[in-house]
């Protein structure tokens, strides 16, 4: 088998990598009860019909996450896993409000992850950036508060981005937020038209000034909305293997990815959750080359594309902090 190319991650939820082992020793560490006999019978309960199902699982298996070692623990087997995959560069995702809501503070997470961020370039050779994402199905007051409460570590956050249930939610409902975030200098992404109609993504670049789309699946329903997005190079972040797990596509041989690719979208591959989903991002290159048949050169277009979409070089002069 050929070495996995060098790429960059930026569509990573960290508590999306939480693997039924780890959640089973952080548990006993915590002294937590999970819901399952063990590691097998948890893995069985990873059948999801939609978004919100798996979302369900997500949030509830996060209670053993406790204690800045948790988190540290947490992103250090990521980033183990994620170096065997080829990934040289990793802009990771976190959901303060799922935690701060069961009482663990910013601060935990935040000083948590960095303790492995700030060592993953020695111990990985992977260089990282952090993205602070805003629950869209909580109040846009709780996202404010949780920028608030983000600011003493905003010198360890690259930009902001939005996830959650998608439907019901447009991406309007944080233009607050956001504009508060493009002052504070962070880099603003958002998830978009994964389950959401195109409109959503209109909305991502025009209210919220994203940078990038996380998902973008759907772009494809509008031609105007292609033409908007090859004219200006905005890339979206997708995610083959969660789209087929959470019921966005029927099968992986009917993902989009490579009718996107052919429109001349600016397309990244991404693993999304993979501990939920069954695989990390060289594994989903594998599987898009298996089930649709993408060539080599295509997926080399795909790892180049991922350091093109990355908050790397720039990224100082662009920031006005
Ligand atoms: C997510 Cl796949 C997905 N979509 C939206 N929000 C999320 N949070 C974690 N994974
Ligand atoms: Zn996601």
């Amino acid at each position: 088998m050929p070495l996995p190319l060098p790429k960059a991650e930026l569509h990573l939820h960290i508590e999306g990598t939480l693997e039924p082992e780890l959640a089973f020793e952080l548990a006993a560490r915590n002294g937590i009860e999970l819901p399952y006999a063990d590691t097998e019978e948890l893995r069985k309960a990873y059948l999801f019909d939609d978004l919100q199902s798996f979302l369900n699982l997500y949030y509830s298996l996060m209670t053993v996450l406790r204690t800045e070692d948790d988190f540290a623990s947490l992103a250090d087997a990521y980033l183990t896993r994620a170096a065997a995959q080829g990934v040289r560069h990793a802009e990771i995702f976190f959901d303060p409000q799922a935690h701060i809501a069961r009482g663990v503070s910013i601060g935990t997470v935040v000083e948590g992850l960095w303790r492995a961020l700030s060592v993953s370039e020695e111990r990985h050779g992977i260089s990282t950036r952090l993205i602070l994402c805003f629950l869209r199905d909580e109040p846009a007051e709780s996202a404010l508060l949780t920028l608030e409460a983000a600011r003493p570590y905003l010198d360890r956050i690259t930009g902001v981005g939005l996830d959650s249930a998608e439907v019901g939610h447009p991406p309007a409902k944080f233009r607050e937020v956001y504009e508060l975030a493009a002052s504070l200098g962070l880099r603003r992404v958002a998830h978009a038209g994964e389950e959401g109609p195109p409109e959503y993504i209109t909305e991502a670049l025009d209210v919220l000034g994203v940078e990038r789309i996380d998902h973008g699946l759907r772009a494809l329903e509008s031609p105007d909305l292609v033409a908007r997005l090859v004219r200006d190079r905005i890339p979206l972040t997708l995610c083959p293997l969660s789209n087929v797990r959470l019921r966005a596509v029927d099968t992986l041989e009917e993902h989009p990815l490579p009718a996107m690719m052919d429109a001349g979208l600016l397309c990244t591959v991404n693993s999304d959750d993979p501990a939920y989903f069954g695989g990390y991002v060289d594994d989903t290159f594998h599987a898009v080359r298996e089930a649709l048949g993408v060539s080599r050169e295509r997926l080399r277009e795909l790892a180049r594309n991922s350091f093109e979409a990355a908050f790397l070089e720039g990224e100082e002069g662009r920031r006005e902090r």
